[in-house]
């Protein structure tokens, strides 16, 4: 089956609403064409999210957010449940990014449980795996790449999986301009793709869609998003730049 490429953009903690307005204003310019060759998604604030979502009213972009809480309503001080996302008008939730994992302790286990609330609120995971720099030193990232897949998909039915988002992003590439080359993204993306086919059979490996992310830029997103089991970018700092953003875009068609 051939996959959609998807191209999303994190913008993290950055742009106020003024501000990503303006963005998201500039980027309905840039993408008219290609909408339908590949799927475009942003991913603002949680402050952002409404009027981001009136902004790309009939735009070929998707809303996205960064994260959200397992629970759909409740004593949860400061946190946001995937009802209240998908009623705002999201279609993806980024799930596990490694800095929510790294500064704000997310484990496999509350991965799994956001992964499953947003399911449930008929949105779709962007589920983030990736190890550390010393992790690959250590000959240890396919291991640790596993574990967290494993981890991330338990309890899901292959159905669900066929449909879902994987964004493999190695830690030690992520903001700091150092990209994995095409070859070891490649050779991630494959393994968690037949980790897939092993616990969900060929048909949904062969469904779902594993982007790459950490560093992506407009001069090596073809080459990385040439290879056969890379179905899109998870787009960080180029993503708050259109003409960057456009060029990836560009590049994944
Ligand atoms: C990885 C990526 C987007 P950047 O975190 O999720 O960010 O492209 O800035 O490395």
């Amino acid at each position: 089956s051939r996959r959609r490429k998807i191209v999303a953009g994190n913008w993290k903690m950055n742009k106020t609403v003024p501000e990503a307005l303006a963005l998201v204003r500039e980027l309905r310019g840039a993408v008219t064409s290609v909408g339908d060759v590949v799927e475009v998604v942003v991913a603002p604030t949680y402050l952002a999210l409404q009027a981001v979502h009136v902004a790309l009213e009939g735009a070929p972009l998707q809303l996205a957010a960064q994260n959200c809480h397992w629970e759909s309503s409740g004593a949860f001080t400061g946190e946001v449940s995937a009802p209240m996302l998908a009623e705002l008008g999201c279609a993806y939730v980024i799930v596990g990014h490694s800095e929510r994992r790294q500064l704000f302790g997310e484990t496999d286990e509350t991965v799994n449980k956001k992964a499953k609330a947003v399911l449930a609120a008929k949105m779709t995971p962007i589920l983030c795996v990736g190890e550390t720099l010393a992790e690959r030193e250590a000959n240890r990232t396919l291991e640790v790449v596993e574990r967290q897949v494993r981890g991330g998909l338990e309890g899901f039915e292959a159905k669900d999986v066929a449909s879902f988002v994987l964004a493999y992003e190695p830690v030690w590439a992520i903001g700091t301009g150092r990209n994995a080359t095409s070859a070891q993204a490649q050779e991630v993306h494959a393994a968690i793709r037949a980790l897939v086919g092993r616990l969900y059979g060929e048909e949904t490996a062969a469904q779902v869609r594993i982007q790459y992310g950490g560093s992506v830029k407009p001069d090596n997103a073809a080459e990385l998003l040439g290879q056969p089991d890379v179905d899109g970018a998870l787009v960080g700092g180029a993503s708050l730049k259109v003409g960057d953003f456009a060029a990836i875009i560009q590049a994944a068609r």
